[in-house]
This record gives C-alpha cells, sequence and structure tokens, in this order.
C-alpha cells in the first residue's frame, strides 16, 4: 500500500507541477480573459463527468469526445461526483458567458445558461490536442493545461449563411456545417432555401414546388449559358423530414436555424412551378438589365418561359404583388416553414426586385392606387410590410436584406445590411435591429486573394476580393452610430454565395479560413484582437482542420 501510494503521489505531482507555455493555449476565437496556471489535468479512465440533468446534453458530448480520444468509457453522470464539473451559474452575467477553470486534479465549467457551458467545452476542446479531432482511441496521456478562463462574446449574434439553392448540398454537410458553426462559437445558420435557380424545401400544399422547382437543366450556374452549363438536369431538396433532423441537430449544437423564403424577387423557381403567382403567366422571363451591380453584358436573357434559372443574375419575373392569390400562397408556404422552425426570426429576402412587371402589371397599378401608394417602392414595401404582419401574427419576426429600406421600413423588421455599411447605418438610426453582412468584409464568395496573378490560380469566382485580412480587420460597429444607436447592432454575419461552389469541398475551401477570422471578430473583444497574434492562433488551429479533414484555403494563412 505505502508503495502504491507513493507512485500515485509522485504521478499526481508530475501533473501538478508541469510548466505550461503560451503554445498550450491557442484558442479562437480568444477568450476575454485567460491566466495561465501550473499544472495539467490528466484525462485517464478515472476521469467522471457530473452536472445536473439540464446538462445532460452538452455533459454527453464532452463525454463522447474524451472517450473517443482515449478509448475509456468517459461517462455523464447527473448525480454523484467527479473531477469534471458541469453547473449553471447565475452570477455569470451574459446569456452566453462560461467560466473555465482547469487544474491539476479538476475541471470546473460554469455557465450562465447551458449554452454557455456548451461554450466552455467547446474551449476545454482547443486546449486539447488538435489529434483529439481524429482519435481513435488511441492518444495514451490526454492532458489539458491549467487555466481560469471568463468569457463572453461581444456580439450576439454570430452568423453563417449558406445558400443551397444555386448549389444543392446534401444533409450530412449541412450537420457539418452546422459543427463549424459551433466549434467557432458561432451561434446562428442563415440557410437560403429559396432562389431564381432552385426551391430546396418541401411544403406540402405545393407539391409542384419541389417536384417542378427544385430541378433545372445544367449543373453549374454561370453568366454564360451554353459555354460553362452541361445541361444535364440537377437539382435536389430537403424533406421536412429532413429539416426536422437538420433543426434537432443544430439544436443540440446551440445553433438557431433562420430559414430564408425570398420574396418578392429571386422567385423564377417557385414560378416556374406556379406561372399564377407571376404578373404575366405566359410571357417568358428576362434578365433585368436595370440593377446596377450586375454588368448587363454579363447575363442574357432566357427567351424561355417560365424556368427555374440556369444562369445566376437577377430577373424581371417576380411575385405579382396585386394578385391576393401571391399572398395566399406565400402565408401557406410560412406556416409550414413556422412549424419547422423554432427560430424567432425568418428571413424574408427582399433584395434585388426588379420593378418592371410590376409597373406595366394592371392589378399591381391598381393596388399602388388603392393603397394610396406612390410607386413601385412603395409597393415592395407594403409587399413585405404585409409579410411581416402575417407573421407578427404567428409570434415571428422578419429579417431582410437592406433593400427593405426602400419605400419605408416594415415596423418590426431587422436589416441585414450586405451593400456595405450603409444600409445598416441608417436602419440603426431608424430604431431597428441591424445585422452587419456588408460584401467587402464578409462575403465569402469573392476571392480569397488580391493581385490578378493569385487569383488567376483561384477556381473561378464571383468578382472582388475578400482576404482573411480583411474578414479579420473588419469591425461591426460602425463609428457612425452614438452609443444608444449601438444598440441596434445585433452582431455580424460572413454570406455563402454558391453560384460556382459546386462541391461541399469547395464550400469548405472558400470558408476556411475565413470563418475562423470572423469567429473571432464577432466573440472577442475590440481590445483583444490583434492580426499578429491571431494569425499565429491559426497556424495551430489548422491542425485541427486537418484532423478534421477538412478542405481550407492553405495557402491564403498570414494574408
Ligand atoms: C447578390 S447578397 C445577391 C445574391 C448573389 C450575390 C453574389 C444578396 C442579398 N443578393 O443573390 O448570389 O450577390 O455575390
Amino acid at each position: 500500500i505505502a508503495i502504491i501510494c507513493l507512485l500515485s503521489f509522485s504521478c499526481t505531482n508530475k501533473y501538478k507541477n508541469l510548466a505550461n507555455t503560451a503554445e498550450d493555449y491557442q484558442v479562437i476565437p480568444k477568450p476575454q480573459k485567460l491566466d495561465m496556471l501550473t499544472g495539467k489535468f490528466l484525462v485517464d479512465g478515472n476521469t467522471k463527468i457530473v452536472g445536473s440533468e439540464v446538462l445532460k446534453n452538452e455533459g454527453e458530448f464532452l463525454a463522447g469526445m474524451l472517450s473517443a480520444a482515449t478509448g475509456n468509457s468517459i461517462n455523464f453522470y447527473s448525480e454523484g461526483s467527479g473531477n469534471i464539473t458541469l453547473k449553471l451559474d447565475d452570477a455569470i452575467k451574459n446569456e452566453e458567458g462560461y467560466s473555465l477553470n482547469v487544474t491539476f486534479d479538476k475541471i470546473e465549467i460554469s455557465g450562465k445558461t447551458t449554452k454557455g457551458v456548451f461554450y466552455g467545452i467547446q474551449t476545454l476542446r482547443q486546449l486539447m490536442p488538435a489529434s483529439i479531432e481524429s482519435a481513435n482511441g488511441d492518444i495514451k496521456e490526454l492532458t489539458i493545461p491549467a487555466v481560469s478562463i471568463a468569457d463572453n462574446p461581444r456580439f450576439k449574434y454570430r452568423g453563417m449563411h449558406l445558400d443551397v439553392a444555386r448549389h444543392f448540398f446534401p444533409v450530412d454537410f449541412v450537420k457539418k456545417y452546422i459543427d463549424l458553426i459551433a466549434m467557432h462559437k458561432m451561434n446562428t445558420f442563415h440557410w437560403h432555401l429559396t432562389e431564381d435557380q432552385g426551391w430546396r424545401i418541401e411544403i406540402k400544399k405545393y407539391p409542384k414546388l419541389t417536384e417542378v422547382g427544385a430541378w433545372r437543366n445544367g449543373t453549374i450556374v454561370g453568366h454564360h449559358p451554353g459555354t460553362d452549363n452541361d445541361q444535364k438536369k440537377y437539382g435536389g431538396f430537403y424533406t421536412q423530414e429532413d429539416i426536422k433532423d437538420i433543426v434537432a441537430y443544430a439544436t443540440k449544437k446551440h445553433v438557431t436555424v433562420i430559414p430564408e423564403i425570398e420574396l418578392p424577387g429571386h422567385s423564377s423557381s417557385a414560378i416556374a412551378a406556379y406561372p399564377y403567382l407571376s404578373c404575366f403567366p405566359e410571357e417568358p422571363t428576362k434578365v433585368s438589365h436595370d440593377m446596377g451591380s450586375i454588368k448587363g453584358k454579363e447575363i442574357q436573357a432566357t427567351g424561355t418561359p417560365k424556368i427555374v434559372q440556369e444562369t445566376w443574375g437577377v430577373f424581371d419575373d417576380v411575385y405579382c404583388a396585386g394578385k391576393d392569390e401571391t399572398f395566399t400562397f406565400l402565408q401557406d408556404v410560412l406556416d409550414e416553414v413556422i412549424l419547422l422552425f423554432p427560430s424567432e426570426y425568418i428571413h424574408i429576402g427582399g433584395d434585388e426586385c426588379p420593378k418592371e412587371n410590376w409597373k406595366r402589371c394592371p392589378s399591381c397599378q391598381a393596388r399602388i392606387k388603392a393603397e394610396g401608394l406612390h410607386d413601385e417602392h412603395e409597393l415592395q414595401s407594403y409587399f413585405i410590410t404585409r409579410i411581416e404582419k402575417y407573421l407578427n401574427t404567428k409570434g415571428k419576426q422578419i429579417i431582410g436584406w437592406d433593400e427593405i429600406l426602400e419605400g419605408g421600413l416594415a415596423p418590426n423588421a431587422t436589416v441585414m445590411s450586405w451593400r456595405g455599411t450603409k444600409g445598416g447605418i441608417e436602419a440603426a438610426k431608424q430604431k431597428h435591429d441591424v445585422i452587419m453582412s456588408p460584401n467587402h468584409s464578409c462575403y465569402f464568395d469573392h476571392y480569397q486573394v488580391k493581385t490578378k496573378d493569385e487569383k488567376a490560380k483561384e477556381p473561378l469566382s464571383i468578382g472582388g476580393n475578400t482576404t482573411v485580412a480583411d474578414v479579420y480587420t473588419y469591425e461591426p460597429m460602425p463609428s457612425e452610430l452614438n452609443k444608444e444607436e449601438q444598440k441596434y447592432v445585433l452582431g455580424a454575419q460572413a454570406n455563402v454565395w454558391t453560384e460556382y461552389m459546386k462541391t461541399t469541398d469547395y464550400v469548405e475551401y472558400m470558408i476556411l479560413p475565413r470563418m475562423t477570422a470572423l469567429s473571432e471578430v464577432v466573440w472577442s473583444s475590440k481590445n483583444n484582437r490583434d492580426w499578429e497574434d491571431f494569425s499565429t492562433r491559426l497556424n495551430t488551429f489548422k491542425d485541427r482542420l486537418d484532423a478534421l479533414e477538412l478542405n481550407y484555403a492553405k495557402h491564403t494563412f498570414g494574408k
């Protein structure tokens, strides 16, 4: 017995006095406050996680990770005592805040909410070697450096968008995307489900939306039809069962899923399925040429009536604002959407809606007159406000792209500022909530390199360039806003438009490591942000991306 005691004493002592260096604490996003301590915690067969029953989901997540890494059966228990304790702590002020304390003999993770505890676990994950991400029970001596961390996010909205309409991605990839969001302590997945080029959500009352609207000719959405379009049938959609499965998965990862149902523009796929939704059901759809952001030459009219679009661009055929049938259709669709998504918000699009058809449509003009509106911009505002009212009665709030400012904001709308920051600033001044997503810093469909030569080596992307450094140095809080107005800026989001992203590999390449940079922008305090320091931590973080077998853009590091 004496020998065993002596042995175990020296063992314990060994971990108690082990020194740590800054390299052991390479966490992204950088925690608000981190104190390095002496000693290491050893994860072994005696490791036991305890916490109250409400923390079961988080406890089991951690248990799964530690078991997979070490090959020990490490479990979560809702009673008794153990050496890893998870708990809720009201003294923590921020809803998503947490504290993490590691010493050689115990770990304590406290959160204001279960979400905070989850984030504490994500930090703990990064204090362990990258090899845990792919380990097969083969890590013999898994240790965690002693530390004291108090952390909370700077912004409450930390989002990643994904366009699954221009290209369709399978359920498993959507889950992987959610995992990445959670690992980066981001909390919102904006799921862009409907577009000119495809309708991706099953709506039981309108089966043609997916029978017709989910399929197009051609796998690539290029801007030169015929040259890069292979004319194969392409498409896919998520069944309501798929969606429930994904939402449940996201809930466990503390990620809110906000669905986007685009209106009144970008609606070709719905119109292809149900032509009566157009002002002119018999007419072919044309590419709209009056959109300043798109060069007329680069896009061509399809000349075919009511198709699911095969090229990208902006199309003149949009939901008819004059017919009541349009609103009946949209309300029916939204009724089913509401049942699938517990999120407080529904994104209703609102961007790039050409007004040519409304100008010559008798029922739209009659609506303008009857409602005492001045022009088609006010008709768009009427459209959005009518949808907002409907959704508000169902307990939901709307988010729209910054075009919803034109013609007057719907009373309770949140604005997503994408054409730079102007729209966001204006909305905050009007006392509306804002999510910053400016194209100059948050568009991950842009090239991630700057020079012509570098671009030539990259896969074809939509114009513009946004490097990792551009993302990292982006400051979401506009200096134009005073203290009071700043309160309306909820946070920021990156958008991932997939006109040119045909494969999941390529999506990974476009988001990583730019999303890693954004995660620090939205989480860490402004004072804690330092490009050199981030670049060093990113170099460690990349080992984790490797272990997870993610396809990230290696050559963009440090740029
Ligand atoms: C504009 S951003 C769009 C998208 C395109 C994107 C390409 C926004 C609200 N609308 O439909 O995919 O440009 O960068």
